[in-house]
């Protein structure tokens, strides 16, 4: 059974652990007490030893997030705002720093804030009518939960600028095209989808998963000599693992591994 957190659903189904935005009224829309839910469930599914993939997506058929709650953020002054940029910056970031695949199944609107939170996200996988943008500037704002940051890091400084000066809203094949997203689905097949594509990470090594996660991410953010370091070091270390031992055992033995995750 699906679990209320303040604004969230949190479910653990099959070893995947579904963290629900759930504010349908607004689109679910962010305001402090969902970003706070986020961090908490976030939290949750990666301590949980009975997790092995996280995915967050949105309440409803609409919005996956269509931003932070413009109404709340209104009334916030200069110092107000950016807490409540680090508050975002905090929740998203123990997102991308889960040692578990995180998966966002985009099932609406991914605007703003919400663009920003699937960014923070491993892999997007969308349904055909996802809609994406950083309309900040519309609103005399510019992103202010990642998204100059990592939207450049993941399609390019050049389309990055063209979506955050512009403002534009695209949909989800022009997202595809661009590199925003990774999988498209129709709507009506993305939670079938994303369940088959959780349950293909449940079948890899989570260990390994882990070590991929730290080499592209913290590599990523390091010159080259020291990011072939560090993934020198992490393959290493791979060997001193139960699972590189039946990983390597299943494929002479021609059987499907059973991985115990140490
Ligand atoms: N915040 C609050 N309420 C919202 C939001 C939002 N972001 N988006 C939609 N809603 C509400 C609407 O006000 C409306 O409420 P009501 O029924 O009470 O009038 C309800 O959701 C339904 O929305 P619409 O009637 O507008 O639905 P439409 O289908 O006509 O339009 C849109 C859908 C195009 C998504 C439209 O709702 C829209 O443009 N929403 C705002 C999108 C936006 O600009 N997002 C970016 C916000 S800024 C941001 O995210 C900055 C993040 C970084 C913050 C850093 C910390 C300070």
């Amino acid at each position: 059974m699906p679990q209320d957190e303040t604004n969230i659903l949190y479910a653990v189904t099959d070893r995947v652990a579904w963290i629900t935005v759930n504010r349908p009224d607004t689109l679910n829309a962010l305001n402090r007490a969902t970003v706070v839910a986020i961090a908490a469930a976030a939290g949750r599914a990666v301590s949980d030893p009975e997790v092995g993939v996280i995915v967050v997506t949105g309440a409803g058929d609409k919005a996956f997030v269509a931003g932070a709650d413009i109404t709340e953020m209104a009334s916030l002054d200069a110092l107000g705002a950016q807490r409540f940029a680090h508050e975002l910056d905090d929740s998203f970031g123990l997102l991308e720093a889960s040692p578990k695949p995180v998966v966002a199944a985009i099932n609406g609107f991914a605007l703003g804030g919400g663009c920003e939170l699937a960014l923070a996200c491993h892999v997007r996988i969308a349904s055909d009518t996802a809609k994406f943008g950083q309309p900040e500037v519309g609103l005399g704002l510019i992103p202010g939960a990642g998204g100059t940051q990592r939207l450049q890091r993941l399609i390019g400084r050049g389309r990055a600028l063209d979506l955050i000066l512009t403002g534009e809203v695209i949909d989800a094949a022009e997202a595809l095209r661009i590199g925003l997203i990774e999988r498209l689905t129709p709507a009506a097949t993305l939670h079938a989808f994303v369940t088959a594509y959780a349950a293909k990470l449940l079948t890899k090594s989570p260990l390994a998963q882990s070590r991929a996660l730290d080499a592209v991410l913290a590599g990523g953010e390091m010159a080259l000599p020291e990011a072939l370091r560090l993934e020198a070091s992490l393959f290493g270390l791979c060997f001193a693992s139960d699972d590189m031992r039946e990983g390597t055992r299943a494929f002479i033995e021609k059987r499907k591994p059973r991985f115990p995750g140490r």
